[in-house]
């Protein structure tokens, strides 16, 4: 499964310096923080079941770090059996599979929580979905042997840098329990749509953790290492937990995990203009515990009471995986000339659906609040409707 880049190019993994790894072009995404890189994209660009790489958001701790491949080793250790190394070539050789996966990251739909949460300012972009392809997890640390009284597995990256509070640099770093790594989906991607990763997108090789929300999808991976305890890392305990109103910050967070269920609007955008009778809404949904069986959607005028058309069904379309969001549509009219809001709520198998404000924490972080967009509805140009009112009283 070598791909064409790496053989042509076998040596260097190119550093920010000399360009390649640089902000996306602007009509790809947009860039939130220049450096390191966090860019996300624009709703109505989510149009199809793979997101285009150049589409696929970047979110970056620090800069992308330079890899030099003829030197690179994955680390296997702790607590196992056999710790050993694999270089990119052995790496290439194990069997590999394939996982069509949605990635959101934890602080996707930030600015939409009141009030404000700290992090990056994300709209809701901070989302697609890649056709993954790699070695699973399980298989290396089959080979390792996991000894008994292991718990977790921390997937390290070759990033590193500062953080405010803390002294001295420190590297990226993620935990997942060893039933999420053992998951035969947990995958160490080396390919993303069918060519080796981008270097923004963790070249060589990074994890994959369908199902829960991306900070666990290292990048850049360098070390695997198994643990018998609760891991305390900068990343595990502080930015990717849930600290609510009211709790004690040190003994009642919770660490962020599985992807909530949620759903967007990519058509039609916020403010949008539309013409009254029939148009097509359409969206993604997703949810990290099970399957989205359900996708409800309603508009209501903004001067009125009561919703104008109770939920309606929407349809999920084809094609569908496990761990991939679903696309759906539904019709709706708009007889009235105005402005009109739609919401949409996704429903998964086990009957979980989205709050209308999801319960704000100090993170800004798992936000999965019903989506609701403001459109602006004209009467056809030309039509009665469309002509302003007679002045009455000059
Ligand atoms: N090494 C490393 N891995 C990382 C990160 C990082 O900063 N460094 N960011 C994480 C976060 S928070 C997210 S949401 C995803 C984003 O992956 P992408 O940039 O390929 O979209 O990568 C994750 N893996
Ligand atoms: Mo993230």
């Amino acid at each position: 499964m070598s791909g064409e880049r790496a053989r042509a190019n076998p040596i260097v993994v190119e550093s920010p310096a000399k360009g390649t790894v640089g902000p996306p072009s602007s009509d790809e995404l947009e860039v939130v923080v220049r450096e390191p890189l966090c860019a996300e994209v624009p709703l109505t660009a989510l149009n199809s079941w793979i997101t285009p790489t150049p589409r696929f958001f970047v979110r970056s701790h620090f800069p992308a770090p330079h890899v030099d491949l003829p030197s690179y080793r994955l680390a296997v250790d702790g607590e196992v059996d056999r710790a050993f190394t694999l270089s990119y070539p052995e790496l290439r050789k194990l069997p590999d599979r394939t996982v069509v996966a949605t990635m959101e990251c934890a602080g996707n739909s930030r600015t939409r929580v009141y009030p404000p949460a700290e992090g990056v300012p994300w709209k809701h972009g901070a989302l697609g979905t890649a056709r993954w392809r790699g070695v699973p997890l399980a298989d290396l640390l089959a080979r390792a042997g996991l000894r008994r009284g292991a718990t977790e597995v921390v997937l390290e990256g070759a990033d590193r840098g500062r953080e405010r509070g803390v002294a001295g640099e420190i590297g990226y770093a993620m935990s997942v329990p060893v039933d999420k790594a053992m998951d035969p989906d947990t995958l160490l991607a080396l390919e993303m749509n069918g060519a080796d990763l981008e270097p923004r997108h963790g070249f060589p090789v990074r994890a994959v953790v369908p199902g829960w929300y991306g900070m666990a999808s290292v990048k850049w991976l360098t070390r695997i290492s198994v643990i018998d305890h609760p891991f305390q890392g900068y990343y595990r305990t502080r930015p990717y937990v849930f600290i609510h109103e009211g709790d004690d910050p040190e003994s009642s967070k919770k660490p962020v995990t599985t992807l909530q269920v949620k759903s967007l609007i990519t058509w039609p955008s916020e403010d949008a203009v539309l013409s009254t009778g029939s148009h097509v809404v359409r969206g993604v949904a997703w949810g990290g515990s099970g399957t989205i069986t359900r996708v409800e959607v309603t508009t209501l005028p903004v001067d009125g009471w009561e919703p104008s058309v109770p939920w309606a069904q929407a349809t999920l379309l084809e094609p569908r995986a496990r761990h991939a969001w679903v696309r759906w549509e539904c019709p709706l009219r708009f007889d009235a000339p105005g402005y009109h809001v739609i919401r949409v709520r996704a429903v998964d198998d086990a009957g979980t659906t989205q709050p209308l404000y999801a319960p704000w924490n100090f993170r800004g972080v798992a936000t999965n609040s019903i989506h609701a967009i403001p459109v602006i509805v004209r009467a056809p140009e030309g039509s009665p409707a469309d002509r302003p009112a007679e002045p009455r009283d000059g």
